[in-house]
């Protein structure tokens, strides 16, 4: 019934600061186009480095400090086992994915309050670009359900030898292609790209590589560069087309990471790589992924130190469009507001707060890296955290598990 979701209503509402707090970039991207691009395995770390002198990722180093763009320098991704759609489940939902297997599977046909449908409502053309087949992570099924107008997929695009290798059609091609179909969407649109090129194992013909490989003892690692400064490319020639045609000042462009591209696994060479250890701190470090919102003329650029995550991101888009919804169940929460909740949870129960980060078991001081030491009577002070993430995570789970949505009334 619908007691349950009333309860989580209400608990969500006392962990938020003042949630429905607008922010001087409430509506600055009212009426905009919205390309949001989750460009694949696309971490951190990788952003103002550089391989004999160049830069691995020109494009997002400048594109991160311009004069019109939002860059959250402190954006995780909050994946598990259904990766890239565990990232669209957690931007299109502020859900969290589920613990074990991909939401996208499992529970395609519950009720959801998604974005698509709730710009559908509001008069937005939405759309999924990405040229992979469209069964894969039950797409086609998903995004029917959550109110997606079309879904740009594989046979749409047009795949030859010349211009696909790895996982499929490379993103240069991928983009160039998308154009036109973009192009005769009616106005305005919210359209995601998904790209595909900078996928494990990172593999890229030697002739489309524009920089050197790493030197270290993984050659994934190594590999990783290359393919992460080919989407790079890929992304400037997709803006320089977007100027050509006439659509970029309408459109609010947001680029983000879906997850890491390098696992645990890598550890080591990730180290030799960084120069330092990679501990339990590190390790959550590394899950930062890039988040870049550019809105053209807005004069909004900014560098922002606190912490998100995905589950942010579908308020924070509904916040720059000028959109409220009032009875709206949302996890996460406006990421320009100045009061937010004050932890972002992973999906396995790690945690980052302003000061501490949670990892496998160890409470560690973000100041120094290192585990926080205390006089054995005293409480880490990561323990008050640990209690509101997993009632957190319990709750979103009961959402998706009991298909709680049915039960309650987004519109009153
Ligand atoms: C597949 C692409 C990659 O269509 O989204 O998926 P991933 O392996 O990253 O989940
Ligand atoms: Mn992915």
């Amino acid at each position: 019934d619908g007691s349950e979701i009333e309860k989580i209503r209400n608990y969500i509402a006392d962990q938020k600061g003042e949630e429905s707090s607008k922010t001087e970039l409430f509506g600055i991207a009212e009426d905009k186009n919205v390309v949001l691009v989750s460009m694949e395995s696309m971490q951190n770390f990788v952003l103002d480095k550089e391989v004999n002198g160049e830069e691995i990722t020109p494009f997002m180093n400048d594109l991160k400090e311009n004069k019109d763009t939002l860059w959250f320098k402190n954006f995780y991704h909050q994946t598990a086992q259904g990766k890239t759609s565990d990232s669209e489940f957690l931007v299109e939902n502020s859900l969290y994915p589920l613990d074990r297997g991909a939401v996208y599977f499992t529970h395609a046909q519950n009720d959801y309050n998604a974005l698509p449908e709730l710009l559908n409502e509001k008069g937005y053309t939405t759309s999924v670009f990405h040229a992979n087949n469209e069964s894969f992570w039950n797409r086609d099924v998903m995004y029917d359900n959550i109110g997606y107008d079309h879904f740009y997929s594989k046979e749409d695009f047009e795949i030859k030898e010349e211009n696909s290798f790895g996982w499929g059609l490379e993103d240069k091609a991928f983009f160039e292609q998308s154009i036109p179909y973009l192009k005769e969407q009616e106005q305005p649109f919210y359209s995601k790209f998904i790209t595909l090129t900078h996928h494990f194992p990172f593999d890229l013909p030697e002739d489309k590589a524009s920089i050197d490989k790493l030197d270290t003892n993984s050659t994934t690692l190594n590999q990783y560069v290359q393919t992460a400064r080919y989407t790079d490319e890929s992304l400037k020639e997709f803006m320089n087309r977007m100027k050509e045609k006439g659509m970029y000042e309408d459109t609010m462009f947001i680029f983000m990471g879906d997850h890491y591209g390098i696992s645990e696994f890598h550890k080591g060479a990730m180290s030799d790589y960084l120069g330092r250890d990679i501990n339990g701190y590190e390790h959550i470090q590394l899950q930062r992924v890039p988040l870049m919102i550019h809105i053209p003329g807005s004069g909004e650029g900014k560098i922002y130190e606190k912490i998100a995550g995905q589950i942010d991101m579908k308020p924070t888009i509904l916040h720059l469009l000028g959109i409220e919804e009032k009875r709206d169940i949302n996890f996460g929460e406006n990421m320009l507001a100045e009061h937010r909740k004050d932890f972002i949870a992973m999906r396995d129960g790690s945690f980052i707060t302003k000061d501490y980060i949670y990892s496998k078991s160890v409470c560690y001081d973000k100041e120094t890296g290192e585990p926080v030491e205390l006089p054995p009577e005293e409480e880490s002070p990561c323990e008050p955290f640990k209690e509101k993430v997993s009632k957190e995570l319990e709750y979103s789970d009961n959402i998706i598990y009991g298909d709680l949505f049915r039960f309650y009334d987004f519109k009153d």
